[in-house]
C-alpha cells in the first residue's frame, strides 16, 4: 500500500518480499494452511455467509426477524449473529487476499471468487450492503450509527476490496466496495446525513480506497467523518435520545438489546458521554486516549493515514499526544491496550491490572496499524519499535501455535481458567489475526519516499526485490531473533545502486557491533536516543554485505510506581520478547513464586528446540512460600514465613496456554 505524499517513508509492497524466517515462516504458514481454512468453515458454522445467501435470495424481514444471540438456525431461519457479522467475512476476504498476493493458491482463489460473487448478489442497487438491515430492518438503515456498525463494515468490505485489487488485479470486489463507499458518499457529509460511526474504521478504509482509485471524494469524506466526531452536539446524542425509534431497538446483542446496550456505553447519569467512541471532544483538543480501545486504534490509524494526505499541524499534534498517553500511561509491557472489559476499553493513567487486563488482540492489531501508518509518517523508530513489542507480545499471544485457537482478550495474569477458543460470536479477533499475519510482510522494509533510503524495520528472514527511485534494491535479511541478536543483509542486485540503508536498533539494545563487507563500522554501546538507525550510505552492490549483532541481556523490569497492580513485581524481557512464569513449567504453584532480590535475578537463557516448536526459555533462581506452612492461619509474621529455593522458568508470553491448563503470571513477586 503506498503511502501519501507527505509521508516520509512508504512499506516495501507485500509482493516485493519473500518470507523465510526460522521464527515467522511456520507461523505464516499455519495461518495460510490452517487458519484461513478454519476460519472460512466457522464463518459457514456461525451463520455469516448464510446471512449473505438469504440476502441474496431475496428472504424477506418477516422470514427472518426475531434472531435471538446465538441463533444458529439455518438458513431458512432469522438473521444469526451480531450486528456486524457481515466484517468477519470482509476480514476474512482480506486475509485470504493477501495469501493471493504471495503465492499460488488456486483453491482459496476459488473460495475467494464465490464469496466475493456472493456478495455481489446480495449488494442492493443503490449500492447498499449490510446483511443484518437488509434482513431485520430494512426501513431503518443509518439510524443507529452510534451501535449497528453499517459504517464498520463498510470499512472492513472496502479494506478487504483493497487488498484482493491489489492481489490479483481483479475488480469484481473493489466494485461492490465502490458501490457501497458511493452509497454513503450520498448519504453522508456536508449535504446529506450529519452522522459518525459509533465504531470508527471507515476512515482509514476511505483513505485505502482513495489511493486506489484516485477519487478525492473519498478522501473528503474521510476527512468529514473526522472532522465530524466529537462536535457539541453529537449526532450520535440524538440517537440516544430517541433510542427506542432507532434500529436495533428489539436486537439483542450481548445480552442486552442494542438500545440498553447505547444507554450503557454512551450515556453517563442520563448525559450523553461519547468518550466510548472517542466523541466527546474534537480530536484536536483530546488530551488522552479514552473509550473502547479498538475503536480508538482504527480512528487514530484514519486519522494518521489523512496526515500523509493534507497537513494538518492541529491534528498531529493531537496525534503525538495521545501516542505519548497511550504508551507512557495506559499500556501493558506487552504492548497490550484497554484495562476493562465493561467497555473495552482505556481507563485512566496507570491503571493496567493484570489479572482483569482487557487487551484484546484486535487493540493490538490496531495499535500495529496506528504504528505503521506514525512510521510512514515521520521514519521514526519509536514506531517501528511499538511495532516490534506488540507484534512479539501482545498480539502473538493471540493465535495458538496450532493456528485454530484465539485468544480475544489477554491477561497478564491467570488462574488458570482463561484458554484460547476456536471461534466467538462476536468474532473480530480471529480473522484480524489473520489478516495481520497474512501481511506480515508489510512491517519489515520501507522505502524512504526520497526514493533514497531503504529501512530495515523488523528482523525477519526474507529477501525483496523492490524499486528504489530508480534502482531495483534486492537483498536476503537472515536473522536469529528473536532468539539472539545476529543479523546479516546480503544484496543481490545485478545493478549498483547508492542509497542509505537504515536499519533500526531496537530500543532494548545497548550493545550493537556492525560490519559492512567484514570491515567494522559501529562497535558501540548505545548510548543516546540519536542511535536510533545504523545508517550506511554508500553504493551497493551484489554481494555486500551488513553483518548485525546486537546485545541481548535478560532485563528484569520494573513498573513505574504508580501502576499499583505491578507494585513489588518484576517482569523479564530478552530482547523482544516479554517472559513470563506458567504453571507447566513448575512443581509448585505459580501464585508461590518469587523472586528474591531483583538486582541479582540473572536467569540464563536456554533453548530449547522441543518446546513448542524451538523457544528459548529462561531459568533463575527464586523462592517459593512453602504452601504447607500456611494450613492454620490467613496471615502470618512474615519470619514466620518458610520460603524454599526453587528454580523460576520463564516463556514467552506469546506462547502461554499452548500446553496444559495452569496459572501465569507476568509481573513475577519480589520478597
Ligand atoms: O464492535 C466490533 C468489534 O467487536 C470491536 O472492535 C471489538 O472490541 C468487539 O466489541
Ligand atoms: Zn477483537
Amino acid at each position: 500500500m503506498p503511502a501519501g505524499p507527505r509521508a516520509t517513508a512508504e512499506s516495501v509492497p507485500i509482493s516485493d518480499v519473500e518470507l523465510d524466517d526460522d521464527f515467522w515462516t511456520p507461523r505464516v504458514e499455519t495461518n495460510r494452511e490452517v487458519t484461513i481454512a478454519h476460519q472460512y468453515d466457522q464463518l459457514e458454522a456461525n451463520g455469516c455467509l448464510a446471512n449473505f445467501r438469504r440476502v441474496a435470495r431475496g428472504a424477506t424481514a418477516d422470514e427472518t426477524s426475531g434472531g435471538q444471540e446465538g441463533d444458529s438456525s439455518g438458513e431458512d431461519g432469522a438473521f444469526e449473529g451480531p450486528m456486524f457479522i457481515d466484517s468477519d467475512a470482509y476480514k476474512w476476504l482480506e486475509a485470504a487476499s493477501y495469501v493471493l498476493a504471495t503465492g499460488e493458491e488456486p483453491d482459496l482463489r476459488e473460495r475467494v471468487n464465490e464469496v466475493i460473487e456472493l456478495l455481489a448478489d446480495a449488494q442492493e442497487d443503490d449500492g447498499y450492503l449490510h446483511t443484518y438491515f437488509q434482513l431485520v430492518e430494512p426501513e431503518m438503515k443509518w439510524t443507529n450509527l452510534a451501535v449497528m456498525h453499517e459504517l464498520y463494515c463498510a470499512g472492513h468490505l472496502i479494506e478487504a476490496a483493497v487488498a484482493h485489487y491489489r492481489a490479483t488485479g481483479s475488480e469484481g470486489l473493489l466494485d461492490v466496495a465502490r458501490a457501497f463507499a458511493d452509497h454513503i458518499d450520498r448519504q453522508f457529509g456536508p449535504d446529506g446525513q450529519n452522522g459518525v460511526p459509533g465504531h470508527e474504521e471507515i476512515e482509514l478504509a476511505l483513505v485505502k480506497l482513495y489511493r486506489v482509485t484516485g477519487e478525492e471524494r473519498y478522501l473528503d469524506l474521510a476527512e468529514y467523518f473526522v472532522d465530524a466526531r466529537g462536535q457539541d452536539p453529537s449526532p450520535l446524542a440524538d440517537e440516544l435520545a430517541n433510542v427506542e425509534e432507532i434500529a436495533g431497538a428489539d436486537f439483542v446483542h450481548h445480552g442486552q438489546t442494542a438500545a440498553e446496550g447505547a444507554r450503557n456505553h454512551f450515556l453517563r447519569d442520563g448525559e450523553y458521554d461519547g468518550s466510548y467512541a472517542q466523541d466527546h471532544l474534537p480530536l484536536r483538543e483530546q488530551e488522552t486516549v479514552e473509550g473502547h480501545a479498538v475503536r480508538a486504534m482504527y480512528f487514530y490509524t484514519g486519522v494518521t493515514s489523512l496526515l500523509q494526505e493534507r497537513d494538518d499541524e492541529e491534528l498531529w499534534t493531537a496525534i503525538q499526544r495521545l501516542w505519548e498517553n497511550m504508551t507512557t500511561k495506559r499500556m501493558y509491557v506487552t504492548g497490550g491496550i484497554g484495562s476493562e472489559h465493561e467497555h473495552e476499553g482505556f481507563t485512566e493513567d496507570y491503571d493496567l491490572p493484570n489479572d482483569t487486563a482487557y487487551a484484546e488482540t484486535c487493540a493490538a492489531i490496531g495499535s500495529i496499524f496506528w504504528n505503521h501508518r506514525l512510521f510512514e509518517l515521520t521514519a521514526e523508530r519509536d514506531y517501528a519499535d511499538l511495532i516490534e513489542r506488540t507484534l512479539y507480545n501482545g498480539f502473538l499471544a493471540g493465535v495458538s501455535v496450532s493456528g485454530d485457537r484465539f485468544f480475544y482478550v489477554n491477561p497478564l495474569e491467570t488462574t488458570g481458567d482463561h484458554h484460547r477458543k476456536e471461534w466467538f460470536y462476536v468474532a473480530c479477533c480471529p480473522p484480524n489475526a489473520a489478516r495481520l499475519l497474512a501481511s506480515l510482510e508489510r512491517y519489515i522494509y520501507a522505502r524512504g519516499t526520497d526514493g533514497e533510503t531503504l529501512y530495515v524495520n523488523q528482523f525477519v528472514g526474507s529477501s525483496i526485490e523492490t524499486e528504489l527511485g530508480e534502482d531495483t534494491v534486492a537483498l536476503t535479511q537472515s536473522t536469529a531473533m528473536p532468539w539472539e541478536g545476529e543479523t546479516n543483509i546480503k544484496f543481490t542486485h545485478d545493478d549498483p545502486g547508492a542509497f542509505e540503508l537504515r536499519v533500526r536498533i531496537p530500543e532494548w539494545v545497548t550493545n550493537v557491533e556492525a560490519t559492512v563487507n567484514g570491515e567494522t563500522i559501529a562497535e558501540t554501546n548505545v548510548p543516546s536516543a540519536s542511535d536510533d538507525y545504523l545508517s550506511v550510505e554508500r553504493t551497493w552492490e551484489a554481494g555486500d554485505e551488513v553483518a548485525l549483532s546486537f546485545s541481548q541481556p535478560v532485563e528484569v523490569l520494573a513498573a513505574d510506581p504508580r501502576v499499583r497492580d505491578d507494585a513489588g513485581r518484576v517482569a523479564v524481557r530478552r530482547g523482544p520478547l516479554v517472559y513470563c512464569v506458567e504453571d507447566a513449567d513448575h512443581s509448585v504453584p505459580v501464585e508461590t513464586l518469587a523472586v528474591s532480590d531483583p538486582d541479582d535475578f540473572d536467569p540464563d537463557p536456554e533453548h530449547d528446540p522441543d518446546l513448542l516448536g524451538g523457544t528459548t526459555v529462561l531459568r533463575g533462581e527464586g523462592t517459593a512460600s512453602d504452601l504447607d506452612t500456611w494450613t492454620d492461619s490467613l496471615y502470618r509474621s512474615v519470619d514466620r514465613v518458610n520460603r524454599t529455593e526453587t528454580e523460576i522458568v520463564a516463556i514467552p508470553y506469546f506462547a502461554w496456554d499452548n500446553r496444559e491448563d495452569g496459572a501465569m503470571t507476568v509481573w513475577i513477586p519480589t520478597t
